[in-house]
């Protein structure tokens, strides 16, 4: 009992430790990115999960210019990788309201 408790919380320390070369994961849940802000170092792919029962979101990073990308369906996942420093703000196409943040380190 108390090893498992010591696995799952080692489980928690490597997930939030993310370096060059990984993939860092966020989700989508009840119109929310999980982490709202996410920092990770340079190189990194982040990896969105749509994780709602019915509801498709996109992950558009409107502010550097990007196109708006496809809409994605529940169990789907949507990756970009990350390879300039920097703060990046993006918001979901069809909710607006939705907004996250990826910060890129060296
Ligand atoms: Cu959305």
């Amino acid at each position: 009992m108390f090893n498992k408790v010591i696995l799952a919380f080692m489980a928690l320390i490597i997930s939030f430790t993310v370096n060059a070369g990984d993939v860092a994961d966020v989700s989508i849940k009840k119109f929310e990115f999980i982490p709202k802000e996410i920092t990770v170092k340079k190189g990194t792919k982040i990896r969105w999960t749509n994780n709602e029962k019915r509801q498709y979101h996109s992950v558009w990073f409107e502010e550097r210019g990007d196109p708006e990308p496809d809409y994605f369906f529940p169990e789907e996942t949507f990756e970009l990788e990350f390879n300039e420093v920097g703060t990046f703000p993006y918001r979901c196409g069809p909710h607006p309201e939705m907004l996250g943040t990826v910060i890129v380190t060296e």
